[in-house]
């Protein structure tokens, strides 16, 4: 017998209600996993979410050293690794515009990022040749080239690169470079191993409506060899290199070629353009940026107004700049061998931008940007590949073979501030015929290039001193020293002369430097050290043991520009009205010198005054001062320099300079 009906029903809904509960838990914990996978983030076996968009352009470090992750593929099974999901969805990321991915995919979007490093799902969704909008200024379009350029080889190396980027990346320059000025495209694979970039790649470009020739390293070597193999395959009068993760913009190439037409010996790179690693969008940069070096021979951006820019006055006309970022340039393809092409022996990634930059402009060529030409480029901030032989050892070696070749005394000074680089390492390298190469080309020193093509450097030079900034307090064995120095010197009354103060630290630097106790003496530094080196920073003291890279190493030029590296200088900081009334009160971490971007004006000029041992600013007399304040925020008390009235009786407001070695 069967249970009365009313009893069965209860029963029936209780189940359901069961069902119901146990699914609702299903799913929350399902939940749960997913945003705790999320938010390990880089830590565990799971991809890192995709950084943040970049706001601080052109500031900003776009091109840096690159920390990978030795556990590249992860969880990724070799189907993941494989897969090309290149599915065009025909309106997205039109003009130009980032694409969203619908939040069903974003674990899935998350785990596919670090394959490549972008978010590749984004790029499959866009089409290969998808528009962008006219990035040119309105003189860049009006402007006519006439006939007669010359032809270009498009070269573009890649190792493991995703298909839809890749292919995108020939598609834009196909259908943005006039057909009779494109010579061929030539691809050189640096031994993949992604199956889609055998075959697959073969018949693809086999029906492309320009010559692309596919040439593959048999092994693993690295993007210059890659480059040369490219280059010695390449038939048109101009070669043109890309990074495998481009998008030619439209006219991109015709003033490229312009140019080298009108002097070869111009190496002349487009303005790259940020194609986010994050959503596919394409943003124009600023055009009148320019590049150069840091002390560890990182490649950076900036964007200060330059001297020699504002006497062209066509906005049309390339500008020179000391650095190349070295993915993107246009070279006469016979010049390119007569300046001794690339040192074949750098491997893998980095260096190959820096050597090239110093060689062109030392052995008389020049290396400029030309503002009409837009090209866009995914920046990553890791890299996805391996560095067969090791990140570390295959950066420095490269980095050791162009500064020994190129830097002369300056050379020791990257060896001693950069972590990773030695003597050691340069004793390891074998150079001999790149030097004869130096030798053979008449190149001129480096001294010349850092005088002439980049004045506004921020690297030491024998008429300036190099050193720590110690706050002297009367106390510690150096400070005493240092001050019992300055007062006996005859004529220090008068002198407010960087130069003669450079000159009687230089006599005594081996007795200051035995001096300085690193722990108790105090050095000039900024106040956060892992903050961005391009915001404004509060400037404090502290031990002196931090090495180059917390910025409490200094430069100061024969003018008073006090600088260290990655072109930030000690800077008077008007402050607003709000913040007067905190100096006064001086409860808040506010002041009015702070550390920013060097832009060659009044404002980062100082003076020092060997009676007194004050650093004033030179045109408002104000003298950099050691003050405590609280942190408006912490309620912390810190240590902060601002400037305020000269007292010569202030102990806070006394400094010395401590110079440091930086050459043999
Ligand atoms: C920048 C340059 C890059 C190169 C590098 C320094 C730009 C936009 N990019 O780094 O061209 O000068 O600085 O070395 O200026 N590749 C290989 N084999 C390898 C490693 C890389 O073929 O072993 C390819 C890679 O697929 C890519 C190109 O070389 O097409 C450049 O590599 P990247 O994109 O990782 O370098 P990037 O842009 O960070
Ligand atoms: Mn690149």
């Amino acid at each position: 017998m069967g249970l009365p009906f009313h009893k069965l029903k209860k029963l029936y809904i209780l189940y359901l209600f069961l069902l119901v509960f146990a699914f609702f838990m299903f799913a929350i914990s399902i939940n749960l996993y997913v945003s705790s996978m999320q938010s390990n983030g880089g830590e565990g076996s799971h991809p890192k979410p995709p950084p943040k968009r970049r706001s601080l352009w052109p500031h900003k470090n776009i091109v840096a050293h690159y920390i990978g992750k030795g556990d590249i593929f992860g969880n990724m099974t070799s189907d993941d690794y494989n897969m090309n999901q290149f599915r065009p969805v025909e309106t997205e990321g039109a003009y130009g515009r980032p694409v969203i991915i619908p939040p069903r995919d974003r674990f899935r979007m998350q785990r596919f990022f670090r394959l490549n490093s972008f978010n590749i799902l984004a790029s499959d969704r866009i089409p290969l040749n998808r528009t962008l909008k006219d990035y040119r200024t309105a003189e860049c379009r009006d402007k006519k080239y006439g006939s007669g350029l010359p032809t270009a080889s498009v070269i573009i190396v890649f190792h493991n690169e995703a298909w839809s980027v890749l292919l995108r990346t020939i598609t834009s320059v196909i259908n943005r470079s006039p057909r009779h000025l494109l010579k061929e495209i030539i691809l050189v694979d640096d031994a993949s191993d992604r199956t889609y970039l055998k075959r697959q790649l073969e018949s693809y470009i086999r029906v492309l409506s320009v010559p692309t020739h596919l040439y593959r390293m048999k092994k693993r070597s690295g993007l210059v060899p890659a480059r040369l193999m490219g280059a010695e395959h390449a038939r048109g009068d101009v070669l043109t290199f890309l990074d495998a993760h481009c998008e030619c913009s439209r006219g991109w190439l015709e003033p490229l070629l312009a140019r080298i037409k009108e002097s070869r010996n111009v190496v002349i790179c487009p303005v790259i353009d940020i194609i986010s690693d994050d959503n596919f969008s394409y943003t124009k940069t600023f055009e009148k940026h320019w590049g150069a070096f840091n002390w560890q021979l990182s490649f950076r951006w900036f964007s200060s107004e330059r001297k020699r820019d504002t006497n062209v006055k066509d906005a049309t006309q390339p500008t020179a700049t000391p650095g190349m970022a070295g993915g993107l340039f246009a070279i006469d393809r016979k010049y390119f061998y007569e300046m001794g092409a690339y040192d074949s022996e750098m491997h893998v990634w980095g260096g190959e931008n820096v050597e090239m930059s110093f060689r062109i402009w030392q052995c008389g060529g020049r290396i400029e940007i030309s503002p009409c030409s837009h090209v866009g480029h995914v920046f990553r901030s890791t890299t996805p590949y391996t560095f067969p032989g090791g990140m570390i050892d295959v950066l420095t070696t490269n980095l050791a073979r162009a500064a020994t070749v190129w830097m002369d005394d300056w050379q020791y000074f990257v060896m001693l501030y950069t972590q990773g680089l030695s003597l050691h390492v340069r004793e390891s390298v074998n150079v001999t015929e790149r030097v004869a190469l130096r030798k053979k080309l008449q190149c001129k020193p480096f001294s010349w290039y850092l005088e002439n093509i980049w004045p506004e450097h921020f690297f030491p030079a024998p008429d300036r001193f190099f050193g720590k900034i110690i706050w002297l307090d009367g106390e510690t064995e150096c400070a005493q020293a240092y001050s019992r120095h300055m007062k006996n010197l005859p004529g220090r009354l008068l002198s407010r002369e960087w130069k003669r103060a450079f000159e009687e630290v230089d006599s005594k630097a081996e007795e200051f430097t035995t001096l300085i106790d690193l722990e108790r003496d105090k050095c000039l530094r900024p106040l956060k050290e892992s903050a961005p080196r391009s915001s404004l920073q509060p400037v404090t003291v502290g031990d002196c043991t931090s090495h180059a890279q917390t910025m409490d190493l200094f430069v100061i030029t024969p003018k008073g520009q006090i600088m260290t590296n990655d072109n930030i200088c000690l800077t008077y900081h008007e402050p607003k009205q709000g913040m007067i009334k905190l100096l006064k009160n001086r409860n808040a971490t506010t002041s009015n010198v702070m550390m920013t971007q060097c832009t060659n004006d009044s404002r980062q000029l100082w003076t020092y005054d060997m009676d007194t041992q004050q650093i004033s600013h030179r045109d408002l007399k104000l003298c950099l001062t050691l003050k405590s304040a609280t942190n408006s925020r912490s309620q912390k008390t810190e240590k902060v320099v601002l400037t305020m009235q000269c007292d010569f009786k202030d102990i806070t407001q006394k400094w010395g300079l401590i110079p440091l070695p930086w050459r043999m």
